[in-house]
């Protein structure tokens, strides 16, 4: 990108900030319920607040990464854990891909950050790193901090997740490893970090399929006010499929029923998120969708229900699409934060242009219970990042996304 464009680019992103409106984040019970699914059945607005009130994993990123941003944490950690000491082989990942967020349930954020290795066979490692701004709790030269149990190695991790998986009000992360990226072996893997104590633990979901994942995410997807396990991946043997984990409420995890390949839904990889979009309680899915016929990608919305988001049988989710005229069929779904509204959502998608090779483009879909409102375009594919993932959040004091402009990571470039 010239200096003249990204010049325009920032510009460009400032001009908006100013319209953005402020956020309503906080508090995910909203006390007037669109109702819109419900009405005319015996539902309330009040057990509509009642059925939900855990925020999914990409809530609270949303949350995390404002505050940090807004209080100064989000540059003091970023620049610490680009200072802890790397192998020669591994580069941290672009700096979208970290995760600001509370360890330890001290009120204090904390950062994780990945390393990648662009070898063609990956560089097998413990590739997490950990930053406190809370010296006492660096008890690591490498990683950071270290927890119970010895990291387990990953290879090319994709998404980091946080969300509280045993209900004891800490938050546990889960990092989502696509595994080898070239060749004949499919080795993805989920890893959770799970609260323990004063501590964390290290833990493998168990799955039997062969993987690689690219995203995911922790949604409540049956409706028991626990955070479940859903993620995206395309295997030697599963082709390309949804896999959902259902949680015991103790961040003990089991392979549940799931999309049948071939359906809409079931086609999701490259990008997984979730919120109650439509304030009835449930917990939505918002993931691209692939049309495996045409080639063509799109945005999609699966409905959580009262039958859980899957629906109680394989066929019944209930799934639909939101547009713009400004993205083009070719134009791929990279990120998605959704901002609560009165009656609905606003959900800022950002997409890789012309599948990865043309910059990025920013889009608000506004949305009233489930009907899309509006569209619009916010930033135009001068606005290029990462490689892959661009992120974009609509904190209160305006739009915030990351800039990759640069392979030494200089902070004050990413940052817009
Ligand atoms: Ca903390
Ligand atoms: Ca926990
Ligand atoms: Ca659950
Ligand atoms: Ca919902």
């Amino acid at each position: 990108m010239s200096k003249l464009n990204l010049l325009f680019s920032a510009f460009f992103v400032f001009a908006v900030s100013g319209c953005v409106g402020t956020s309503t984040f906080g508090n995910e019970v909203s006390e007037t319920s669109s109702g819109t699914p419900n009405e005319g059945s015996n539902d309330t607005e009040q057990s509509a607040a009642a059925r939900q009130n855990i925020l999914t994993s990409t809530d609270l990123r949303f949350k995390s990464m404002c505050e940090a941003l807004q209080n100064g944490d989000a540059s003091r950690l970023w620049r610490g854990i680009r200072s802890l000491p790397k192998e020669p082989v591994q580069r941290y990942s672009n700096i979208g891909l970290d995760l600001i967020v509370d360890l330890f349930g001290d009120g204090d954020l904390d950062a994780s950050a990945i390393m990648i290795s662009y070898t063609s066979q990956r560089h097998e490692a413990e590739n997490i790193k950990f930053f406190s701004n809370d010296a006492s709790e660096m008890n690591h030269p490498i990683e950071g901090i270290s927890f119970l149990n010895s990291q387990p190695f990953t290879k090319e991790i994709r998404k980091v997740s946080q969300g509280d998986l045993n209900s004891d009000g800490i938050t546990d992360l889960v990092f989502f490893d696509y595994g080898e990226h070239d060749g004949s072996l499919h080795d993805g893997k989920v890893l959770v970090l799970l609260s323990d104590g004063t501590s964390y633990r290290w833990q493998q979901l168990v799955t039997r399929e062969e993987l690689r994942i690219h995203s995911g995410t922790l949604i409540d997807f049956d409706n028991d006010k626990d955070l479940d396990i859903v993620f995206g991946s395309v295997g030697a043997r599963d082709g390309r499929q949804i896999f959902a984990y259902r949680n015991d409420g103790n961040g003990s995890f089991s392979k549940t029923r799931q999309p049948r390949a071939g359906t809409s839904i079931s086609n999701s990889w490259v990008t997984l998120n979730a919120s109650d979009i439509d304030r009835d309680g449930y917990h939505d899915l918002i993931s691209e969708s692939y049309d495996p016929v045409s080639g063509n990608f799109g945005v999609q919305i699966t409905w959580g229900s009262e039958q859980g988001l899957f629906g109680g049988i394989f066929e019944s989710t209930n799934t639909s699409q939101v547009t713009s005229p400004a993205i083009g069929a070719n134009d791929l779904l990279m990120d998605t934060i959704v901002v609560p509204t009165s009656t609905g959502a606003e959900i800022y998608a950002t997409f890789a242009v012309d599948n990865y090779s043309a910059g990025s483009k920013i889009v608000r879909y506004t949305l009233s219970g489930r009907e899309q409102v509006s569209s619009e375009l916010l930033v135009d594919s001068l606005f290029q990042t990462s490689r892959w993932i661009n992120s974009v959040y609509p904190c209160q004091s305006g739009l915030k996304f990351f800039t990759y402009l640069s392979p030494n990571f200089n902070l004050s470039s990413q940052l817009r």
